[in-house]
């Protein structure tokens, strides 16, 4: 495969692993909010064999958080978001549509309570931290909203559990989904959360201070030899099997959360606060929606532009936005947003692939 150079500079930020990852072999990056995030190590398709049968680390350091932390941080989180985050455990994620006043998505991060007034917001790809800077301003909240020196690093596949047993001990281990527990390395403590952007398991650790990084990673390393851990990244077939959405890509401004498929993350019966609320109740029900399709023939091309979809009259009733062979399922698996006529499982459209048109079937759900 022939990629082209990203030309490094200062802007782009390095990490606090970026020697580490370099050190590993990483073959390409990407850009992430403003940061540097590794595309793949081996080939997609090795590394993906390997997330699905050991462990890899992952520095995920682009999902940077955005820090509120005062008397008003519910609040301010609260004006954000149509998920109602009011009865929010202070051990607790939740996965939120961030949503503009026109009812539009502006980012889906994790977001994480801290304390009762101490949230993160651990973004997708986009500044997110301007906005809420913005809001605590014009509304004179009383909030601190700053980016912290906090840098995730995931732990992920089948064997995560047992080199995070082994490091950090049973009782973490033990974190149900979604839910976060404190380490202490090397003096320092750090959140741990049962989450990642995968489906094959594992835990977040949100290193807390730069300045252990390097140290943090070798203890992982050094802990899970015999486990074969090696460096991974996000993985675009696991995450496409998954159904895990790339703001940016798959869900863009364009969309309101019911077309983004995360209505079951809209709480508009029990919401108070949240800016979007007028715009968004005229929006629930949407007239196109993500969907996983099936698309036939050999492996596809890499997708740089979205793919429309047509009608056997060739309108055009969707676009595909993510799209790659998967060798378990062996098929071509792909994200699109598609017409409410057109959406339904078993609909066969015809998608405009760049080497060929293809028939592309809508399938019930995702693969894995
Ligand atoms: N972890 C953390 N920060 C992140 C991501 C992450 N920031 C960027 C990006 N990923 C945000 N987007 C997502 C998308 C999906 C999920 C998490 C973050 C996710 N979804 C679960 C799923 O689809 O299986 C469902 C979660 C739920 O229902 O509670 O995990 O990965 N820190």
């Amino acid at each position: 495969m022939s990629l082209p150079y990203l030309t490094p500079s200062i802007r782009i930020r390095k990490t606090p692993f970026s020697s580490r990852v370099n050190a590993a072999g990483v073959k390409a990056y990407t850009v992430y909010n403003h940061m540097l995030l590794p595309s793949f190590f081996t080939t997609p398709e090795e590394d993906y064999r390997h997330l699905k049968s050991a462990v890899q680390v992952w520095d995920v350091s682009v999902e940077r958080q955005v820090e509120i932390v005062g008397p008003d941080a519910l609040r301010l989180v609260q004006m954000t978001t149509p998920r109602d985050v009011s009865r929010m455990q202070d051990d607790q994620c939740y996965y939120v549509p961030m949503v503009d006043t026109s009812g539009r998505m502006m980012n889906d991060p994790v977001a994480i309570r801290l304390h009762q007034n101490r949230f993160w917001l651990s973004l997708a790809d986009s500044d997110m931290l301007l906005y809420c800077k913005g809001l605590a301003a014009a509304a004179d909240l009383d909030v601190e909203v700053f980016e912290p020196d906090v840098s995730p690093l995931a732990i992920q596949g089948p064997k995560a559990d047992e080199l995070v047993a082994r490091v950090f001990g049973d009782d973490i281990v033990s974190t149900r989904f979604f839910r976060h527990k404190t380490i202490n390395f090397q003096g320092q403590d750090m959140i741990i959360a049962r989450s990642g952007w995968s489906h094959q398991g594992g835990f977040e650790l949100y290193l807390d201070g730069s300045q252990y990084g390097e140290a943090l990673w070798d203890t992982l390393f050094a802990a899970g030899e015999d486990l074969d851990v090696r460096a991974g990244c996000p993985n675009l077939i696991e995450r496409i099997e998954a159904g895990l959405l790339s703001f940016g890509s798959d869900i863009t401004p364009a969309h309101t959360p019911f077309e983004a498929g995360l209505g079951k993350y809209c709480d508009l019966d029990t919401v108070n606060g949240f800016l979007g609320y007028a715009a968004l109740s005229k929006l629930s029900t949407p007239a196109r929606q993500i969907r996983a399709l099936e698309v036939d023939g050999p492996p596809v091309p890499a997708i740089y532009d979205s793919w429309p979809l047509q009608d056997s009259e060739g309108n055009v009733v969707g676009q595909i936005s993510s799209s790659t062979w998967s060798p378990d399922y062996d098929t071509n698996v792909t994200i699109a947003m598609v017409d409410r006529s057109h959406w339904d499982a078993g609909t066969v459209l015809m998608a405009k692939v760049p080497d060929a048109d293809r028939n592309a079937t809508v399938r019930a759900g995702f693969w894995g």
